[in-house]
């Protein structure tokens, strides 16, 4: 029985995968962030994913596309928290009650989510950003994701090399979870992920894929991300529009070899897909 431990009492079921539905919260073309519109749109956006079947909704606000601009503090901020905030108030409880996961690398953006009810820090830079470890050392039972990056967004994707693909990524992983024991978060809140195209080729990525299984031995639970990412649009040629088929295949491959979490877009698709592989693994009675 794989949980992990949530703020305020609630938990986390792994037993079978479970979705996390990606929801960005990019300006729209009127402000900056924090417009009425834009939060609303958040919070329709959120009801959409949980109502797929979605468990998690992962709010993010800087791009973390290679090549992408930074955003700053000030924006980030005006982008994901009145949202967090909006889907908190919401009269459904399947929509005020669900899981959030806030996708950031700045601590401050930590702490204010964290206050507005966050329930998980997604990191891609695995709290190495200045006071990381220290602000998600201060929330009890906050779940963290540490993912794999080599490089930055920026340059991350120009010839990635690596001695040993999986060695590097697991003493990556191992040096992370010492420096999060060290700060006083236990291992038990955190959750790992190698990081689908964040510094790799397509064949480390392909073989990522294949080989997901060898991260379960560390015992934490391991999220996949892959949905729509170039490592699909790059093998097909396909655009991002184009990517459902690959990213569904790659779903599977990443649950069949153990991930306990797979981050979509595709929510409703993941979803149906999962089922058909969960009843054929688990077997349906004929009552
Ligand atoms: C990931 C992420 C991922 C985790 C992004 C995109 C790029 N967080 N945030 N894992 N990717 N944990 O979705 O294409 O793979 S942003």
């Amino acid at each position: 029985m794989t949980t992990v431990n949530l703020p305020r009492g609630r938990k986390l079921h792994l037993d079978t995968p479970i979705i996390m539905g990606i929801l960005n919260v990019t300006p729209d073309s009127f402000s900056d962030g924090g417009s009425y519109y834009q939060t609303d749109s958040a919070v329709i956006q959120a009801q959409t994913l949980l109502n797929d079947g979605a468990t998690i909704i992962d709010i993010g606000g800087e791009s973390t596309r290679p090549g992408a601009p930074d955003v700053t503090l000030e924006e980030e901020l005006n982008r994901v928290i009145p949202a967090i905030n909006a889907i908190r108030a919401h009269s459904e409880p399947t929509v005020s009650d669900c899981i959030i996961s806030i996708d950031t690398s700045k601590s401050e953006v930590m702490r204010q989510a964290l206050h507005a009810g966050a329930d998980i820090i997604n990191d891609v830079r695995a709290l190495q950003e200045p006071d990381a470890l220290s602000v998600a050392a201060e929330f009890a039972d906050v779940a963290i994701c540490l993912m794999h990056m080599q490089g930055q967004p920026r340059t991350m994707q120009s010839n990635p090399q690596y001695n040993d693909l999986f060695a590097d990524i697991n003493h990556f992983f191992k040096q992370r979870i010492d420096a999060c024991k060290t700060a006083g978060i236990k291992p038990q809140q955190l959750i790992l992920d190698p990081g689908f195209g964040f510094g790799k080729s397509l064949a480390h990525n392909y073989e990522l894929l294949k080989r997901f299984d060898e991260f379960n031995h560390l015992g934490l639970p391991v999220l996949a991300g892959l949905s729509r990412k170039s490592m699909i649009g790059n093998l097909l040629n396909r655009n991002t529009d184009e990517r459902l088929a690959g990213s569904l295949a790659g779903a599977l491959i990443a649950a069949q070899n153990g991930a306990k979490i797979i981050r979509v877009h595709d929510v409703k698709e993941t979803a149906d897909v999962l089922a058909v592989w969960q009843a054929c693994e688990q077997g349906l009675s004929n009552e």
